[in-house]
C-alpha cells in the first residue's frame, strides 16, 4: 500500500484567502483548512488597491501551518496558487514591483470601457472572446500605461497574481495559461498572446511570457524551511478554473456548472470558443481550461450583492446558526413582485448596496424590502433568475439542453440561492458540499505528479462518496 500524498492549496479569493491541506490516500481526498484569513481591497485617495505584502504574509504563515499539521517525517509533497482572475503585478527583471497593485473594482477602467464599447468592441471579442467588462486586465493595463506612461521605462514583466505568488515561492516567472485567458488579451484561437488586442490597448508584449499550462513543475520552494523539498506546480491559476475541474460531471456532458462565491460564473466546458453577436450580447467570456480547452461562462455578479448588504445592517450572521435563521426568514416571505436586474453598472462598487438596490427598485416604481431577510430574498432570487437566463442563453446557442446544473463553492451552502436557481431554470440544481476552488487546485498537482492519471478520472474518483444535495424545481 502507498504511503499518503501530501499537497498544499493556496486559494486566494477577494473577500478571503485559505491554505489548504490535502491528503491523498486510496483515492479519496480530504481537506483540512489549515489557514483561513480574510481579504479586503483598500481605497487610497480615489484608487483601490490590494495589500498584496500581506497576502503573501498570510500564504506563507499558511503554508507554515499546512507544514505542522503533518505527521512526523511527512513532507508537503507540492504547493499550487489560485486566485481570482485579471489581476497582475508590473515587475522588472529583478522581480522588484514597479507600479502599485491596484483591485479590479477600481473605477480607473471607466472611460476605457465606454471607450471600448463605443468603437472596437466586435474586434477585440473576435480576437479575444473576452467581452467587454470593467475588470479586465487589459482595461487597467492600458489605463496605467496612458496615464503613467514611464511605466513602460521601469516594467520588464506583467505577472497575474497567481504568478506572482509562484515567483515569490520558486523564483521562476512564468504565466500560466487559465489566468491569462481571463485577461482580453489571449487569442482565443491558440495559446499565445493576441496582437490584435495588446495594440489596440497599447500593451507593450515584451510583458508577457508564452502562457504555460497547468501541471507545469516550476522548482522547489525557496525561502521557507519547512518546505524547502516542496515542488511548486503551476496549478490551473484562475480560481473559477480550479472550481470548474472540481466539478463532479457526468463524462457524457448534459451539465451545467455553477461557481458561486463573490461571482456567481455559469458556464460549461467545451472544445471551441462560443463567438459571434448572440455570445458577444450575453457576455460570453471564453475562459480556459488547465489544458486549453474552453469554459465559455456567463458573468451573473453573485453574492458580492448580500455580502455588501449585510455591511449596510452591520447584522452579518455571525454562526451557520445564524445564516440558518436568516435563510428561514428570507424564505418565509412571498416571492418578491419585481426582481433585480443584477448587470446594474450600479452594483460594480456601490458605496452603498443598500442604497443601490433601492435606488433600482424605485426606478422601477418597485417597493423597497424592509429589513435584512427581505433584501435577501430579492437577492437569491434575482441570482436565480440570471443563473436560468444565462443557461437559457447557451441552450439558445449551442442547441445543446442542459439537464442539470452542478454548483459548488459559498453559495452551494445557501438553499434559498439553490431553490432559487432550480425553480427560474426549470432543472435540478446539484449542490456539492465541497472546496471547489481548492480542490480543483489539489487535482492538477495531482495530475502532475502522476498520483491519478487525468482530470477525468479525478473527478470519478471525487464524485464517489461526495456529500450533495439536489434541489428540484417548484413553482
Ligand atoms: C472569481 C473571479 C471571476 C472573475 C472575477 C474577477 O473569483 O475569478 O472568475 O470574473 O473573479 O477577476
Amino acid at each position: 500500500m502507498s504511503s499518503p500524498l501530501y499537497l498544499a492549496a493556496v486559494d486566494l479569493g477577494a473577500t478571503s484567502g485559505r491554505v489548504i491541506l490535502g491528503t491523498w490516500a486510496k483515492h479519496r481526498l480530504t481537506l483540512t483548512e489549515a489557514h483561513r484569513f480574510p481579504n479586503a481591497y483598500r481605497e487610497l485617495g480615489t484608487h483601490t488597491y490590494w495589500e498584496i505584502g500581506t497576502l503573501w504574509h498570510e500564504v506563507q504563515t499558511g503554508l507554515r501551518k499546512a507544514a505542522a499539521l503533518l505527521p512526523r517525517g511527512a513532507k508537503l509533497a507540492s504547493v499550487g496558487v489560485d486566485t481570482w482572475g485579471c489581476d497582475h503585478v508590473l515587475l522588472n527583471d529583478a522581480g522588484r514591483l514597479v507600479f502599485p497593485v491596484h483591485a479590479y473594482r477600481d473605477t480607473r477602467t471607466q472611460a476605457g470601457l465606454a471607450a471600448l464599447a463605443k468603437r472596437g468592441v466586435e474586434r477585440i471579442y473576435g480576437a479575444t472572446g473576452i467581452p467587454n467588462v470593467f475588470y479586465n486586465t487589459s482595461l487597467q493595463l492600458a489605463e496605467t500605461v496612458a496615464r503613467c506612461p514611464a511605466v513602460t521605462d521601469l516594467a520588464t514583466r506583467c505577472l497575474f497574481l497567481p504568478d506572482y505568488f509562484n515567483y515569490l515561492l520558486s523564483g521562476r516567472m512564468e504565466n500560466e495559461l487559465t489566468v491569462a485567458s481571463t485577461s482580453q488579451l489571449l487569442d482565443v484561437h491558440g495559446f499565445d498572446w493576441s496582437r490584435t488586442a495588446l495594440e489596440h490597448f497599447r500593451i507593450p508584449p515584451s510583458w508577457f511570457g508564452p502562457p504555460v499550462r497547468a501541471g507545469l513543475k516550476l522548482g522547489k520552494v525557496t525561502g521557507l524551511v519547512e518546505l524547502a523539498a516542496t515542488q511548486v506546480i503551476a496549478v490551473p491559476g484562475h480560481d473559477t478554473a480550479c472550481a470548474y475541474d472540481a466539478m463532479p460531471a457526468a463524462p457524457e456532458g448534459g451539465d451545467l456548472f455553477l461557481s458561486s462565491g463573490t461571482w456567481s460564473l455559469v458556464g460549461f466546458e467545451n472544445p471551441t470558443p462560443l463567438l459571434g453577436a448572440p455570445a458577444l450580447a450575453a457576455k460570453v467570456a471564453n475562459e480556459r481550461t488547465g489544458l486549453g480547452a474552453y469554459r465559455p461562462l456567463t458573468n451573473v455578479v453573485g453574492l458580492f450583492l448580500l455580502e455588501q448588504t449585510m455591511a449596510d445592517f452591520r447584522e452579518r450572521p455571525q454562526t451557520p446558526r445564524d445564516w440558518d435563521a436568516l435563510i428561514t426568514a428570507a424564505e418565509k416571505l412571498p416571492a418578491p413582485a419585481r426582481l433585480l436586474d443584477p448587470s446594474d453598472p450600479a452594483f460594480t462598487a456601490p458605496k452603498s448596496m443598500r442604497a443601490a438596490i433601492d435606488a433600482q427598485l424605485k426606478r422601477n416604481r418597485a417597493a423597497t424590502p424592509k429589513h435584512l431577510a427581505g433584501y435577501t430574498r430579492l437577492i437569491c432570487d434575482s441570482l436565480g433568475r440570471g443563473h436560468a437566463t444565462a443557461a437559457a442563453n447557451f441552450e439558445q446557442m449551442t442547441g445543446r439542453k442542459f439537464r442539470r446544473i452542478l454548483m459548488v463553492g459559498g453559495g452551494s451552502k445557501n438553499r434559498l440561492l439553490c431553490q432559487a436557481t432550480a425553480n427560474a431554470a426549470g432543472v435540478p440544481v446539484v449542490s456539492f458540499n465541497l472546496e471547489g476552488t481548492a480542490v480543483g487546485n489539489i487535482a492538477s498537482q495531482l495530475v502532475a505528479l502522476r498520483a491519478v492519471k487525468d482530470l477525468a478520472t479525478f473527478r470519478r474518483h471525487l464524485g464517489e462518496g461526495l456529500q450533495q444535495k439536489t434541489y428540484r424545481p417548484r413553482d
